[in-house]
This record gives C-alpha cells, sequence and structure tokens, in this order.
C-alpha cells in the first residue's frame, strides 16, 4: 500500500524532459568544387574516413545534396560554420546548411 501510493506520487510528479530536437547536416550539391575538396572537407571537419566520405560526396553529387550527420543544434551549426570557413578560404562555393529532423 504504501509502495502504491509512493509510486504514484512519483509518476504524477516526474518532470517531462524533452528530448533535444536533433539537426541533420546535409551537404549541397554544385558545379565548381573538386570532388577531392568536398571529401577533405568532411575528413577534416566531420571526421569520416576516406569510403565513407566518398560515398557522401558522390551521393551529393548525383542527387544534388546529402545528410552528412544528425546531431545537436549547437554542434550541427559549428561544423556548417567550419566547413563553409574551408571552402571560403579556398574560394569554392561549396555548401552546407543545418535543419531540424522531422
Ligand atoms: N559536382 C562537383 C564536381 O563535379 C563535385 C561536388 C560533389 C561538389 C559534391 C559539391 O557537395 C558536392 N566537381
Amino acid at each position: 500500500m504504501a509502495n502504491q501510493v509512493g509510486l504514484k506520487q512519483q509518476t504524477a510528479t516526474k518532470p517531462k524532459v524533452e528530448r533535444p530536437k536533433l539537426y541533420k547536416v546535409l551537404l549541397h550539391n554544385d558545379d565548381y568544387t573538386p570532388r577531392e575538396f568536398v571529401v577533405l572537407v568532411l575528413k577534416v571537419v566531420f571526421r569520416m574516413g576516406e569510403e565513407a566520405s566518398q560515398k557522401v560526396m558522390i551521393t551529393a553529387h548525383r542527387m544534388g545534396s546529402c545528410v552528412v550527420v544528425v546531431c545537436p543544434k549547437d554542434v550541427a551549426e559549428t561544423k556548417v560554420t567550419e566547413a563553409m570557413d574551408l571552402a571560403k578560404d579556398a574560394e569554392f562555393p561549396l555548401m552546407f546548411t543545418a535543419e531540424p529532423e522531422e
């Protein structure tokens, strides 16, 4: 009986903890950035291996865009900024964006 009361109280007062929304980082195709440079950015910024980088790059090349990673908003935005900074320094129009996962 005491247990039942205790359990009910615990359930009734349990605070709702919202799971933070996850963001996907997208890589977008363009006609100018060399494939090797896209792969380099994926390796350096997203710490992806050669094979995974090649797959993501070729998917974006063929389909127009590709999801690189799904992660918390702050991480996604930092990665986009880092990747776009490398592209800007090299004067390539390579684009990454972050958007909420459905
Ligand atoms: N389309 C580019 C080319 O043919 C390569 C490329 C691939 C650029 C993927 C961007 O997200 C990209 N040189």
